[in-house]
């Protein structure tokens, strides 16, 4: 049990757990940089603690500081938010072998959810669906990759082991380009990641990017909580999620729900937790897990009306899961859009003072955000300055809610990305619901030909 908690991150998220710790009568500790003094949730925190300088190396990844601060302040426990040391398996180790908990699930689940390969491999084991390919590191022999290769059947995609979230991997279309793609990749891995394991796996090419969110206790119980679509992205970056995914059977999103929670169950896994999955011509392939809470988790809290982050808490606190399965309830339908400070059309961050600041309201719309007038957006961090949050009956409620949010939403002093958002709203094939992971680089292209 604990009553402290350290809140070992910043911006949005750090707001959004000392919110739940407080709506707990959990008191909070909240760590900053030299950058981040100023910011209102470190002022209303019930401590705060400097642990270095901006540069995020030397503050909100500085393990040895971070449990310094937990000490001094005497918290219980430490809640990494998402980024930063989120899911670091040392991190977590050296925060239970201090005493403390690690509010996430165990190190060694963290461990084998980094390593793709092995996270794949239980994955397939407990009757997730995986995308086609072996869940092993590739050979070593050129024989036996080319092989492998030939029976997946080409295009497909060579990945890092140490990789995940885009990082570390290549397409390759056809064989006599397989061994040198190997090659680039593997030195890749190993500069990037310190670990030159890679696998292989059927390239699917025009997928949707669908998660499934669990939630489960230390005591073998698992729930998942309904899907989000996160096929809006550029390089990497989500940009607008929605739950659900929109045009998915919902008998086929329950099948592979419950193939997550038991594998979760088989798994002990504990706490939050999301699996990516590849969805493409109404079939699901397993790629991930994140061990950790997710910029998104709002759309999934505003289509259940479960708060993921209480329950997280809950969970770490040892608590047996008081929502079972049948109590989940699918509402409606959830957008969120992320404003980021940058420019709308090159995306270079735009740091700097904030001068005025107007969010929208009103039935059905959440903001989640540290931002107030005054502040200045420093340039050392994620340009993420707020969540703007539609719920409603049906998807086109929220949509049109969304673009009435976004266009009460002033921002003054820096660029945003709230006209990207309106003109995405804007666009048909968004409306229609269920663009691939390629529409919008493939839409930016259109409407800006550089
Ligand atoms: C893939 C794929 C196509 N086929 N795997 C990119 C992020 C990482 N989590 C996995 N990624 C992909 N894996 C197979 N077998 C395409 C991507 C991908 C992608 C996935 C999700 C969201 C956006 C993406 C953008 C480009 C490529």
């Amino acid at each position: 049990m604990f009553d402290k908690v350290l809140i070992a991150n910043r911006g949005e998220i750090a707001l959004r757990i000392q919110r739940a710790c407080h709506g707990l009568g959990i008191k909070t500790v909240a760590v900053h940089s030299e950058a981040d003094r100023h910011a209102q949730y470190v002022q209303n925190a019930d401590e705060s603690l400097c642990i270095g300088p901006a540069a995020p190396g030397l503050s909100y990844l500085n393990q040895t500081a971070l449990l310094f601060a937990a000490k001094v302040s005497g918290a219980q426990a430490i809640h990494p938010g998402y980024g930063f040391l989120s899911e670091n398996a040392g991190f977590a180790e050296r925060i239970e072998a201090a005493g403390l908990t690690f509010i996430g699930p165990s190190a060694a689940c963290i461990r084998t959810m980094g390593d793709k390969v092995a996270a794949k491999r239980a994955m397939r084991e407990a009757g997730v669906p995986c995308v086609p390919g072996p869940d092993s590191s590739m050979p070593s022999d050129d024989a036996s990759i080319l092989a492998i290769a030939a029976e997946i059947g080409y295009p497909v995609i060579v990945k890092a082991a140490g990789g995940g979230g885009g990082r570390g991997m290549r397409v390759v279309q056809a064989e006599a380009e397989l061994l040198a793609a190997i090659g680039l990749t593997r030195e890749e891995a190993r500069l990037a990641f310190g670990n030159p394991e890679l696998y292989i796996e059927k390239f699917l090419g025009h997928p949707r990017h669908v998660e499934i969110q669990v939630l489960c206790d230390a005591h073998g119980h698992a729930i998942w909580l309904g899907c989000r679509d996160c096929s809006l992205q550029r390089r990497h970056q989500k940009v607008l999620e929605e739950a659900p995914a929109p045009g998915i059977d919902p008998a086929l999103i329950a099948t592979v729900g419950e193939r997550c929670a038991e594998a979760c169950r088989r798994i002990g896994y504990r706490g939050v937790g999301t699996f990516e999955f590849l969805y493409e011509d109404g079939e699901f392939f397993f790629i991930e897990m994140n061990t950790r809470l997710q910029v998104e988790h709002p759309v999934t809290e505003m289509t259940t009306g479960i708060d993921i982050v209480q329950q997280q808490l809950r969970m770490a606190r040892g608590e047996v899961l008081s929502v079972r399965q049948e109590d989940v309830q699918l509402n409606g339908h959830s957008l969120e859009c992320r404003i980021n400070a940058e420019d709308p059309l090159t995306f270079m961050p735009t740091p700097g003072l904030i001068q005025r600041w107007e969010v929208p309201g009103g039935f059905g719309v959440r903001v989640d955000s540290h931002v107030t007038t005054g502040y200045r957006v420093p340039p050392y961090y994620d340009s993420m300055v707020a969540k703007v949050i539609t719920h409603g009956a049906t998807r086109e409620e929220a949509m049109a809610r969304m673009r009435l949010a976004l266009s009460e939403m002033v921002v003054e002093g820096i660029s945003t990305n709230i006209s990207l958002h309106r003109d995405i709203l804007d666009d048909p094939a968004f409306c229609e619901g269920g663009v691939d992971i390629h529409h919008l680089e493939r839409w930016l292209q259109q409407r800006s030909p550089t």
